[in-house]
């Protein structure tokens, strides 16, 4: 393995966005009941625009009622570029509703799929056959290997947004510090803790959806960590076990946590009126 690059490969799929809203009640109060109503239909065929792009598509968008102080709304989006998501912030930033919206954070990210596993094989099989790293045949052969693995996992690169009630976003950094540096930790290694940490996750596998996004270089952390699940408390479950886990215990860092009950578009008129 020596001279293997420390880089495990990754496969990225949808552009994401995280938008959380911070709702002015007071300002809504205050303005005309009918005006209110136009107001709120006007947003819902927006919302229900950005959710599919047809009545059969997957969805794509999705609103949460955001628990806390944090913020009142969440939205998640999926698309196929930042450029689309850019347009989807455009487009809500259109209506009139987005007046009694403050953006109080965001979090844009791509769906990514760390391969530990098959990157040794593919780097080990590259070896065998005498390519030399980096060399533009070694290139080649890795390049095939991806291609092969994203037409198996386009599903889970473009995943549509889970049905599930509930929603936990947070954001992770992997420790770069004095102490522990996962970044310096030998590709070997890694890989053993990541199979540890896919063997914990796995038993989940039937009460929680998990979509990893990657952030390097897009936004403040490294990853985005979305769980979606009909029972909130497995939260706390899933992530308590992890966190005695060799890679969580010793080098995860989180960011804040945000939690949501998913809002169906069309009950958007009874949140504002608080019947929900
Ligand atoms: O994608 C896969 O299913 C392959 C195995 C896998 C990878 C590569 C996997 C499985 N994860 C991967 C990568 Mn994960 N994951 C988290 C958190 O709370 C914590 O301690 C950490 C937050 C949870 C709850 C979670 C759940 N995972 C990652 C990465 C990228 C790191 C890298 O590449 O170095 C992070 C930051 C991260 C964090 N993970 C699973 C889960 C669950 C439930 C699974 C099993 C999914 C399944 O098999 O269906």
């Amino acid at each position: 393995m020596a001279d293997f690059p420390p880089v495990p490969l990754t496969l990225e799929g949808s552009s994401m966005l995280h938008q959380f809203f911070r709702f002015d009640w007071k300002a809504w109060r205050a303005a005309p009941p009918e005006e209110r109503g136009s107001i709120v239909s006007e947003a819902v065929a927006a919302l229900k625009i950005l959710e599919r792009a047809g009545s059969d598509a997957p969805t794509r968008s999705a609103l949460f009622s955001e628990l806390g102080h944090k913020g009142d709304l969440i939205l998640v989006h999926f698309r196929d570029s930042l450029e689309a998501l850019n347009k989807v912030e455009l487009s809500l930033a259109q209506t009139r509703l987005y007046d009694y919206l403050d953006l109080r954070h965001s979090y844009v990210s791509v769906v990514e799929l760390g391969l530990y596993e098959s990157t040794r094989k593919t780097y080990e099989a590259a070896a065998a056959k005498g390519l030399e790293t980096h060399s533009p045949e070694w290139q080649a052969e890795v390049a095939e290997s991806l291609k092969r693995a994203s037409a198996a996992m386009a599903p889970r690169l473009f995943p549509a947004i889970p049905d599930a009630k509930y929603l936990s976003f947070y954001p992770m950094d992997r420790k770069r510090g004095e102490q522990v540096n996962w970044y310096s930790v030998p590709f070997v290694e890694r890989q053993r803790m990541m199979h540890e940490h896919g063997l914990i996750g796995r038993r989940y596998a039937d009460q929680v959806r998990q979509i990893i996004s990657g952030s390097i270089g897009m936004d403040d952390w490294e990853w985005g960590v979305d769980l979606f699940a009909d029972d909130p408390v497995v939260f706390k479950k899933l992530i308590y076990e992890m966190r005695f886990d060799e890679v969580s215990a010793v080098y995860a860092l989180f960011g804040q946590f945000f939690i949501g009950v998913r809002l169906p578009v069309e009950k958007l008129s009874e949140w504002l009126s608080g019947k929900l």
